[in-house]
């Protein structure tokens, strides 16, 4: 296990990922709140400390790459990628905007670090095998990240690609569920309940771990964990909650998408930075 990692770093990093999402959301008037702001802390980890990435060459042959099948939560990945250095972070208030690089869902023709075009639920688990089987027969040693919801696990597509990737032991290849226990229109469990999931992808031959999703120490040393698997795929469930972080998301019961006005914006990241004073 690396001891150089500045956690207090990360945790700064998700805490601006977090505002730069409320923000651009603001500006847009509206926006999928809930799911992208649980994914806040994974992607700090990820591109804070994690991935082999270069922002100045977003192409990089052997980059790590990241599928956010959660695709409409592309705006949290935008703030991350802006704030890593790949694109202006005045891009940012183009968020869904007529001629913008930032469309609501992720596009990989669009945006640089995008590596995968997602939206369609269900179809990112897929193109992650691709990704992951590709760069194996290249013979190249790049990770491939994926993160899927957890109303997303009900796309049959998931489970298909669950068996693929353990029957090819594509152990570079590490998948979070965000675990956030809501979906569009209600809880997970009540719609169509996932069951045990780490049981679950343990039982289709995959490493399983579960963590406190929002917690950046506990992420990252489950990632170091699942590096040291060999032979099988990795599947780490994020344990989170939808709107983590941000007041008035964290409050509403449906907190999908919402109307986000300035002033709300405003409170929301003034009670985010109330909690790095001292
Ligand atoms: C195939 C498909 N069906 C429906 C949708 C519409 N949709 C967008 S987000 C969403 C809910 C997803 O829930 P979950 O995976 O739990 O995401 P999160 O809670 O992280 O936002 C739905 C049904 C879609 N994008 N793709
Ligand atoms: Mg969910």
């Amino acid at each position: 296990m690396e001891s150089n990692v500045d956690f207090e770093r990360l945790e700064r990093f998700a805490a601006d990922i977090r505002i730069e999402t409320i923000k651009m959301f603001a500006d847009a008037g509206y926006g999928h709140i809930g799911g992208a702001m649980s994914i806040a802390d994974v992607l700090a980890v990820l591109y804070g400390h994690v991935m082999d990435i270069d922002p100045k060459n977003p192409l990089w042959e052997k980059r790590d790459r990241l599928v956010l099948s959660k695709g409409h939560s592309g705006p949290a990945l935008y703030s991350a990628l802006a704030l890593k250095g790949y694109f202006p972070m005045e891009e940012l208030k183009t968020l869904n905007k007529g001629g913008t690089n930032l469309p609501s869902h992720c596009d990989r023709q669009k945006t640089p670090g995008i590596d995968m075009t997602t939206g369609s639920l269900g179809q990112g688990v897929s193109t992650a095998m691709g990704i992951a089987m590709g760069i194996r027969m290249r013979g190249q040693k790049s990770y491939t990240y994926l993160i899927i919801g957890d109303g997303e696990l009900q796309e049959g597509q998931v489970w298909e690609g669950a068996q693929f990737a353990a029957h090819q032991k594509l152990d570079r290849l590490i998948a979070f569920i965000d675990y956030n226990k809501k979906q569009l229109d209600g809880k997970v469990k009540d719609i169509c309940d996932p069951l045990d999931i780490p049981k679950k992808f343990e039982s289709f031959g995959w490493n399983a771990q579960i963590i406190k999703g929002y917690d950046v120490r506990e992420i990252y040393n489950a990632i170091a964990a699942a590096k040291n698997e060999t032979g099988k795929p990795s599947v780490i469930v994020l344990d989170t909650i939808k709107g983590k972080g941000c007041s008035f998301a964290e409050k509403a019961d449906f907190n999908h998408y919402m109307i986000i006005t300035g002033e709300m914006a405003e409170e929301a990241i003034k009670d985010i930075e109330s909690r790095f004073e001292n």
